[in-house]
């Protein structure tokens, strides 16, 4: 059988569309009729945006049912398949373990093939699954399956299930014990509450959906993405659980993953399984050599079978994904099936990948590329920048869709939001990730900068916050002044980007240290307390998925005096608010890291105490309105702006793998894990920083450009 349905999409679609749609157009109609009429469109693909970036079931996203949909997986089925080799391989060195030595061995891997890096000859000897395929996994079951419900909800069986009203009742005494005020902090308890926080997630994910993809805290069940499951939950919450230093818990983890086969005819996004399996594992891989005292691994006996299990797993994993590059401009295809070795055209938006998603697996392949001196993985990862780079773009800023065919941009939506963010943010990254050698990518992030000043970044009304709008008609169209969470990101990567990790006092000591720099970290500040006003607005304190803002017509240039207020004054006619809004059908909250992502770094690089304040203050508001109340973890929220939420009975994976992570992070000592010696992927995953040796180098160079940042012709 071959499910064209990487995450749940038809699967679940029937009935959760049929219900979302019945109760949110109630609900929708009532509150904002015309509101919602005007933005339908744009509603529905932010939809499909945010169950890509997050795999929560799709309840709002009604085009993946549509019959175009159907049509392409019909026609996927007689794609032609492109076989790949490359699995079978075996093993002589032992595992050393920390990265000097093995950029050592693989600086001299095409002199002397009896010493091969790491993982090279080792024989992938997993025992293949013994799980059964459920039966309700099987076509005729489940279509019999989907009737029946269909029937019973056109009867109203159902009352609303997954959409649950909480009590907002605190679980944990210490939520309410005494006011803080006047009190010195102390951030190791802190810290160990997000411990806490994590255990609980994770114990009852274990408890209730051990193994599966995705873990429905409420109704108590699991999900599984592909026939016997991705890792998706373990791997992506495994480093957390090194760092926190939880042995018992990686060793189970470690167990299963010793199972885990991607062998499996299962059509996957190349993207998110980057960022999230690749990522983990060979994060995973990176902390249990860089650190071997957290949660010590027993078993990994050098030499025995199962040593080096996160990097072979990477390895092959990463030989079924590098097959997405192979398309004719080199710009990756979205989607992999995995057991075939086969890239994939998108579903819909003419078969164009996301450009974030195409820019965003750099980081991977290339320390794969590293530890194992296949230099393909760096050469196919390095060439979509050059063919992106290649196109030219106005100001750095790239529009969001872009053709794997041909390597040209489709449309000319412009957005640091969900499709154009991480692109930004890997470009560098991978400045950082080897060295600060590779001096084209601090030019092409220069430049986005720049034309993000001058095309996106505008201030409200009447507060003279900073946002970063949006050009949905691209450069010559009008400003939006819409932001999405997901932009939280960059107040973080700005302040990264200006100190190169090192904190704003030692940056400003070296001789680099220039006005630019200080209009950057000014940047950043005036972005972070955007991003956190994001959440002072909200009932629950915790952040929508979408926030619009009041801005100016036409909008103030970046030039512009402002001067926003310095506190978020709790007074619920406070001034400040009116300069925000929420639209009904944006009010959800999916444990999204962004803001606590940017709190971290600017905690780290300003050393302002107010940013680990206001991490703890949005910690407690998870703790708060997201606990599932029988021990059953956490959800993410279908309303977060009101009290008691209507939770969403999910819990992501970066839940686990990033969230938590930043907060643990922020509430930790600097010393860990220092911001100038690694870089972190986009889902959180710590990799360290290398030079890039003999073996590897940039591979391209940028075409002449003109002051607007176009190719001169
Ligand atoms: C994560 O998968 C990653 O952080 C990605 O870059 C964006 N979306 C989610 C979290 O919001």
């Amino acid at each position: 059988m071959n499910v064209r349905d990487p995450f749940g999409i038809h699967r679940k679609s029937a009935l959760s569309i049929l219900k979302t749609t019945a109760s949110r157009a109630a609900i929708d109609l009532t509150e904002r009729a015309v509101e919602a009429s005007i933005h339908a469109i744009e509603k529905s693909k932010q939809a499909v945006d945010e169950f890509d970036m997050s795999f929560s079931v799709p309840k709002n996203v009604p085009s993946f049912g549509n019959p175009q949909r159907m049509m392409e997986d019909r026609a996927w089925g007689n794609t032609a398949v492109t076989a790949r080799g490359g699995k079978g391989s075996s093993h002589t060195n032992k595992n050393s373990g920390i990265l000097g030595e093995v950029q050592e061995r693989v600086g001299s891997l095409f002199d002397d093939k009896n010493t091969l890096p790491m993982y090279k000859d080792k024989p992938y000897a997993y025992p293949p699954s013994q799980r059964a395929r459920p039966i309700w996994r099987r076509k005729r079951v489940l279509g019999s399956v989907l009737l029946l419900f269909s029937l019973l909800y056109y009867f109203g069986a159902f009352g609303r299930h997954h959409d649950t009203a909480v009590s907002s009742t605190p679980i944990w005494s210490w939520l309410t014990s005494g006011s803080e005020s006047g009190k010195i902090a102390d951030w190791t308890k802190r810290r160990d509450r997000v411990v806490e926080a994590f255990t609980l997630s994770w114990d009852a994910y274990e408890r209730y959906a051990w193994g599966y993809d995705a873990f429905h805290p409420i109704s108590k069940k699991g999900e599984q993405m592909a026939p016997q499951g991705m890792g998706w939950i373990i791997v992506d919450a495994l480093d957390t659980m090194i760092l926190m230093n939880l042995t018992s818990r990686v060793s189970h983890a470690r167990q299963w993953i010793s199972t885990l086969s991607y062998d499996q005819d299962q059509d996957v996004s190349t993207f998110e399984t980057t960022i999230r399996m690749l990522g983990g594992l060979l994060s995973a891989h990176y902390l249990s050599n860089e650190f071997p005292e957290l949660a010590p691994l027993a078993e990994d006996d050098p030499g025995a079978p199962g040593e080096d299990l996160y990097l072979e797993k990477a390895k092959d994993l990463a030989d079924r994904l590098v097959t997405a590059f192979d398309s004719p401009s080199g710009v990756p295809y979205a989607s992999v099936n995995l057991g075939k070795y086969e890239g994939l055209p998108a579903h819909d938006e003419g078969g164009a990948s996301s450009t974030a998603e195409t820019t965003t697996l750099q980081l991977e392949f290339k320390y794969l590329a590293k530890l194992t001196g296949e230099k393909y993985f760096w050469d196919k990862a390095e060439k979509v920048m050059e063919v992106v780079d290649n196109n030219g773009v106005e100001d750095g800023l790239v529009p969001i869709y872009i053709y794997a065919n041909d390597g040209t941009f489709r449309g000319h939506n412009i957005r640091l939001g969900s499709r154009g963010d991480s692109y930004y943010e890997y470009l560098i990254k991978q400045y950082l990730q080897t060295n600060k050698q590779e001096l084209v990518y601090l030019e092409m992030w220069d430049e986005s900068l720049r034309g993000v000043r001058k095309h996106l970044i505008t201030y409200t009304e009447p507060s003279e916050f900073t946002i970063i709008g949006e050009r949905p008609d691209g450069l010559k169209g009008p400003l939006s002044p819409k932001m999405d969470h997901l932009v939280c990101f960059m107040p973080g990567t700005i302040a990264l980007a200006a100190t190169g990790g090192l904190t704003e006092a030692e940056a400003k000591k070296q001789p680099t240290w220039t006005n630019k720099n200080e209009a950057d970290m000014q940047l950043a500040r005036e972005l972070m307390q955007t991003c956190w006003g994001m959440y002072k607005w909200m009932a629950t304190g915790l952040a929508a998925e979408i926030t619009y803002f009041n801005i100016a017509t036409p909008p103030l240039p970046e030039s512009a005096p402002h001067k926003p207020p310095a506190e978020f004054n709790e007074d619920p006619e406070a001034r400040w608010r009116k300069d925000f809004t929420v639209h009904s059908m944006d009010t959800h909250n999916l444990q999204r890291p962004e803001t606590v992502e940017s709190l971290f770094y600017m905690w780290r690089i300003t050393g302002d105490i107010k940013y680990r304040e206001w991490g703890w203050e949005m910690f407690k508001s998870f703790m708060n309105h997201t606990a599932v109340q029988d021990g059953g973890g956490f959800s993410s929220l279908s309303n977060a702006n009101k009290v008691p939420p209507v939770m969403r009975d999910n819990m992501e994976s970066f839940w686990l793998a990033e969230t938590l992570k930043y907060f643990y992070l922020l509430f930790s000592s600097d010393d860990l894990l220092p911001l100038d010696k690694i870089v972190i992927n986009t889902e959180a995953h710590p990799l360290p920083r290398f030079d890039m040796g003999q073996l590897f180098s940039t591979g391209w160079k940028r075409k002449p450009r003109d002051s607007d940042g176009k190719i001169i012709r």
